[in-house]
């Protein structure tokens, strides 16, 4: 708890550019939790070097990552939004903290057997512990709840287990975090193949839609968007897998439920259909793209929400820190 709230912590890599599927399974749930809780959102740009970055380019898109948290809604005066290179306490926390890790739980995590194939020649210690280091963002603010996709459940699996694991043997150190999965859109699926996931680093550039996309490219992409030969508008995941996610894009961004989709489009064809969700999209991101641009103009707003959020980290986050060095072991520092 801070104050009398609970805490939230969240995060993204600054790895190409963002998608709905990450406006949709994440940043709008962020958005939408942050009156409640006291909420840390950090550009994870310390797991971006897991895989090989060019330096120009990882600086200016965390700074666009940034904005963009800004953009979608999000209050920096409220939300703590920082770099989480800026905070020493997170490699600091993931040194301990792969020491009460195992090699085993490590190897059987997803995201690091998809991205090790991805990358075959630079299968880096990084990648392999890049969920240690997760747990390290998250453990150090005592967060109570972490919205994220679906994708990452796994990690937030080990995190809970590692916070459990520490505290058997230290005491209430942690707090065990749950995660938050959002009723819609916790997997939006690629455009061009509805089986994978949308990416930021797919190749296709038809099969993800970008946040920054304007409205006729967007509009393109979802007339291209691979559906079916059945021609009834049906959440029907196993046949139809689709038509059922452009129904679960339309439904995130315009709030209706599945049923009343499938009444709205009932008798009307896949063209109509593709129209609609390609204009609900428009819509949803029209203002976020504004806020985007007029967020590019203001270079000193922007520096001084990097430079006091990171103080604000900072100081939450090396009372976590001190507390586990001292559980530890460490000696303590003579003022
Ligand atoms: P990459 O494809 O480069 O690994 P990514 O698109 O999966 O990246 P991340 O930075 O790993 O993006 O994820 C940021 C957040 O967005 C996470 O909470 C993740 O669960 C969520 N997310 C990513 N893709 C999707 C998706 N297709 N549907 C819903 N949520 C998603
Ligand atoms: N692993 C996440 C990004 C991430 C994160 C976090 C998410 C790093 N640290 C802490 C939530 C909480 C990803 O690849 N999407």
């Amino acid at each position: 708890m801070i104050g009398d709230k609970k805490v939230l912590f969240s995060g993204m890599q600054a790895t190409g550019n963002l998608t709905i599927g990450n406006y949709l399974g994440a940043l709008s749930n962020w958005v939408k939790l942050s009156d409640e809780y006291e909420c840390f959102y950090s550009v994870v740009d310390m797991h971006s070097i897991t895989v090989r970055q060019d330096p120009a380019e990882l600086r200016s898109r965390a700074r666009k990552l940034l904005s963009l948290y800004i953009a979608a809604g999000l209050d920096p005066e409220k939300n703590c939004i920082y770099y989480q290179s800026h905070v020493s306490g997170h490699a600091e926390l993931a040194w301990i903290l792969n020491c009460f890790t195992y090699m085993g739980e490590l190897s059987r995590m997803t995201q690091f057997k998809d991205k090790s194939s991805k990358h075959a020649d630079n299968i880096n210690a990084g990648l392999f512990t890049y969920p240690v280091l997760m747990a390290a963002d998250i453990l150090l603010y005592q967060a109570d709840v972490v919205p994220v996709g679906i994708d990452q459940m796994q990690h937030l699996e080990l995190t809970r287990d590692i916070a459990q694991r520490f505290n058997a043997i230290y005491g209430d150190v942690f707090t065990v975090p749950e995660p938050y999965i959002g009723k819609v859109g916790a997997k939006i699926m690629s455009l061009q193949d509805p089986s994978k996931k949308m990416s930021k680093s797919d190749e296709n550039p038809n099969a993800s839609v970008y946040l920054m996309d304007d409205p006729d490219t967007i509009m393109r992409k979802f007339k291209r968007a691979v559906t079916d030969s059945v021609g009834v508008v049906k959440h029907d995941e196993e046949n139809q897998s689709g038509i059922c996610n452009l129904i679960d894009i339309y439904s995130a961004c315009t709030g209706m439920s599945v049923e009343a989709i499938e009444t709205e489009f009932e008798g009307k064809g896949y063209g109509d259909f593709k129209t609609k969700v390609g204009e609900s999209v428009v819509e949803k991101l029209r203002p976020l793209q504004e806020k985007m641009a007029d967020l590019e103009k203001n270079k000193d707003y922007i520096d001084s929400v990097i430079k006091n959020n990171a103080e604000k980290a900072q100081y939450f986050s090396n009372k976590t820190l001190r507390k586990v060095q001292k559980k530890v072991g460490f000696p303590e520092r003579i003022r």
